[in-house]
């Protein structure tokens, strides 16, 4: 099982580089590395197996987080209205955003970045993407999903990650905590 040893840290080049598109049909070793993806973070929302391994908690994981630079990212979280998104994607694209901005008044984390870095993420508050989608039975499915809100943050989090973009590059240099006309923090 994946663990926090497998997970590359800032500075690591693999995290600033845009990662591969995945050879369809899916290899066995890609399918393999999908699910350990999703594994690990499961098992980082699970008290004792947190606990146990010393696992940081976390809503999603992208590849090039565990130095694979393919186009895979897993999500298993809840939104405001405690809607289970649990996802393996591959290949996923933004297809459209809304102009409108959002963000978390706490800011972001990252797994691979081992500091706080205060400051507002801006992102979009709706956004479509269309991809791959990794079921359990290890079958592959086109899917395209419309995300609104804390969630559409996770996706874009992810998906900046397969294009070698972390949380801390979108925070602004000059005022870190600089809302523009278009933006409103996420309301819970
Ligand atoms: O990509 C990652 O490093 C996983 C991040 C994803 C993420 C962070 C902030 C906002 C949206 C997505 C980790 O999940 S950070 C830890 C965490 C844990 C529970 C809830 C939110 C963030
Ligand atoms: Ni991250």
């Amino acid at each position: 099982m994946l663990t926090m040893k497998d997970i590359i840290r800032e500075g690591h080049e693999t995290l600033t580089k845009v990662s591969n598109e995945v050879k369809l049909p899916m290899s066995r070793e890609d399918k393999k590395t999908l699910f350990s993806m999703m594994e690990l973070i499961k098992n980082s929302q699970n008290k004792d197996i947190a606990e146990k391994y010393q696992l940081r908690p976390g809503v999603g994981l992208a590849a090039p987080q565990i130095n694979v630079s393919k186009k895979m990212i897993a999500i298993h979280t809840l939104d405001e209205n405690n809607k289970l998104y649990s996802y393996m994607l591959v290949n996923p694209k933004i297809i459209s955003h809304s102009v409108e901005q959002t963000f978390l008044t706490s800011g972001e984390g990252c797994l691979s970045v081992d500091r706080e870095v205060p400051g507002y993420v801006l992102r979009s508050k709706r956004i479509t993407i269309k991809g791959y989608e990794l079921k359990e039975n290890g079958e592959l499915a086109s899917i395209k999903l419309r995300l609104k809100g804390y969630v559409a943050i996770v996706f874009q989090h992810e998906i900046d990650h397969l294009n070698g973009i972390l949380f801390i590059d979108r925070i602004n240099k000059e005022n870190p905590f600089l809302v523009p006309e278009n933006a409103n923090p996420l309301e819970f």
